[in-house]
């Protein structure tokens, strides 16, 4: 890249404008009194809400807790109306955070971030973007989301079809008329545990593809009475100071009992009384070591399959939908609505393609060994290529024109997931190496915009130029992320915490299973220690060319 007339000098550019972009501009401008700009490929804000309207998206956080905490009105003015969030009632809270703080004159919109380039002559962050800008910063933020690039399988014959297809995660505006189709659901994750229940309701045909049979525990969403919000925001600064310094980001008590310490039936109540209540809970609030203990877990595991025995009416039908294979919540834990009764319906089949795999797609539906499936529609909930997807589709070069890409060739290396040695003055917001996706995102988004606003503050104070990771402090965290993951039953599932999903991706367990407590207090650390870990250069640029 070279710099010409054209080039709009900043103090930073943020790229996206989801939860973490618009509170990191905030911080910038209001905070910070810095000049800085997001760009973001959406034509508004939003991000993962903004491009995830499949139907029966919604957050599987509980509203109250799934929000900003930075600002006290904020939190007191908004009114969420169900027991989790649904897709445009968050989208809704985030177009007023842009609203309420003026977010959008700083947003430049339709507008994807293609290349970022350090020169080390300058000591900025010279970044392009697919609409021809080209901007110098001193700071490059990077707040892409961890799940944001859509994945496909790259199954035979997909550009024959002749009906209509769509991924779950870029579902178009509009909608899409189902009524009547004969739609299919390529995917049991998340996102089509979510889909397929309403789909089903939609449709005159549904035939699920399943390739992993998961665990689910039942959301039981609702709408959440003026009672119950009156009482959480009369307790707002406590329930924001439990989700800081909690394993997963939420309020609950952590639960204290071993499930091998009671018997049977005292386990099954517990089990029960989680069930009903539903959510994480039953994860996080029932016994400590279902997550990090075989035993432990196979008794949660157990009881899950006892529950889809119990709801779906066909046996054959339940066994197809028993997991079998993995822990319960080594892959990421679901939480559903009616999504095993789904199966009851005359109008829904499951395919089970761990038996019988898709062998191609072909003009007029899916053909699996067993025979073809016509469709109308095809939707993709096939997921993401996480963490690390959303960083490669951008040209990122640190000192010497190193990518960031060939440096992660073998898996994320970041210090704290916050910075990543040779890439000065670039930081992420829930970077590899973070907990990010194993906690309530609000909450850690908030904490590494604060410590990335704090380091930013401390360097403007101390006339620090650049700051950027050591590289011995990064492979001793990169160490440490994994060994911590090791402890836990995560290694024992194919998920896309470890890249399974995507075809040559190395196996490396991206983010961090040590808890959003423990990982706050080590970044408080190492900011009160000086910023241990980093190196702060002062003064005038360190090289030319
Ligand atoms: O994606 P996923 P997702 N052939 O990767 C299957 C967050 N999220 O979009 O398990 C056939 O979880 C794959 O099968 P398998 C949340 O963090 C949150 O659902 O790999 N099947 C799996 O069933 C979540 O974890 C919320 O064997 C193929 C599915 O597709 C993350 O986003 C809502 C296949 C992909 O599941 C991703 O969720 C939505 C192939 N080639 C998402 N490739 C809420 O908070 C993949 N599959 C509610």
């Amino acid at each position: 890249m070279t710099t010409d007339t054209s080039t709009t000098e900043l103090d930073a550019v943020v790229v996206g404008a989801g939860f973490s972009g618009m509170y990191m501009l905030y911080r910038l401008r209001e905070t910070l009194g810095l000049s800085a700009r997001v760009f973001e490929a959406g034509d508004d804000v939003g991000g993962t809400w903004y491009w995830n309207r499949y139907p029966g998206a919604r957050c599987d956080s509980e509203s109250y807790v799934y929000c900003f905490s930075f600002d006290e009105e904020l939190a007191q003015e908004w009114t969420w109306s169900g027991k989790y969030p649904e897709q445009p009632e968050i989208l809704r809270y985030l177009n007023h955070v842009a609203d309420r703080f003026e977010l959008r004159s700083d947003i430049q919109f339709e507008t994807r971030v293609t290349a970022a380039h350090y020169r080390e002559d300058l000591n900025r962050w010279e970044v392009e973007t697919d609409q021809g800008d080209r901007v110098l910063a001193r700071y490059l933020i990077t707040a892409i989301g961890c799940l944001s690039a859509g994945q496909i399988p790259n199954i035979p014959g997909r550009e024959s079809f002749e009906g209509e297809s769509y991924h779950t995660g870029a579902w178009p505006h509009e909608g899409v008329d189902l009524a009547g189709k004969r739609v299919g659901v390529i995917g049991t994750g998340s996102s089509g545990v979510q889909a397929i229940p309403v789909i089903a309701q939609q449709a005159g045909q549904l035939t699920v593809f399943q390739r992993t049979p998961q665990y689910m525990i039942p959301a039981r969403h609702g709408s959440v009475t003026p009672e119950f919000l009156e009482d959480v925001k009369g307790r707002y600064d406590e329930i924001f100071e439990a989700r800081r310094w909690s394993q997963g980001g939420f309020p609950y008590d952590p639960a204290e009992r071993s499930a091998l310490e009671v018997d049977d039936e005292e386990r099954r109540a517990v089990y029960e009384s989680a069930w009903e209540q539903g959510g994480f809970r039953f994860l996080q609030a029932t016994f400590r070591d279902i997550a990090l203990d075989r035993r432990a877990n196979d008794t949660a595991a157990e009881f899950i399959r006892s529950k889809i025995r119990e709801i779906v009416d066909d046996p054959e039908t339940a066994e197809k939908l028993v997991p079998r294979d993995h822990p319960f919540a080594s892959k990421r834990a679901l939480i559903d609505t009616n999504y095993y009764e789904t199966y009851n319906r005359e109008n829904v089949e499951l395919v089970d393609i761990r038996h019988a795999p898709i062998e191609e797609i072909t003009p007029r539906g899916i053909r699996t060994r067993d025979g073809e499936y016509e469709l109308d529609i095809i939707v993709f909930a096939t997921g993401y290529d996480a963490m690390t997807g959303p960083f490669n589709r951008i040209d990122i070069r640190g000192r010497g024109g190193a990518a960031l890409k060939e440096k992660w060739a073998e898996g994320p290396q970041a210090y704290l997931g916050l910075s990543s040695a040779g890439f000065p003055n670039m930081f992420m917001i829930t970077g590899p190496g973070s907990p990010s996706v194993l906690s309530n995102m609000p909450v850690s988004i908030e904490q590494h915009v604060e410590w990335i606003s704090d380091l930013v503050e401390h360097m403007l104070e101390a006339g620090v130029e650049v700051a950027e990771a050591d590289a011995d402090a990064e492979v001793e965290w990169v160490d440490h992320v994994n060994d911590v993951a090791s402890k836990t039953l995560y290694l024992l599932a194919d998920s896309w915490y470890v890249g399974a999903n995507i075809p040559g991706k190395p196996r490396v367990f991206m983010p961090y299973a040590g808890g959003v407590g423990n990982y706050r207090q080590k970044c408080d650390e190492v900011a009160e220690a000086g910023y241990e870990g980093f190196v702060l250069h002062s003064g005038e640029p360190v090289a030319a060319g």
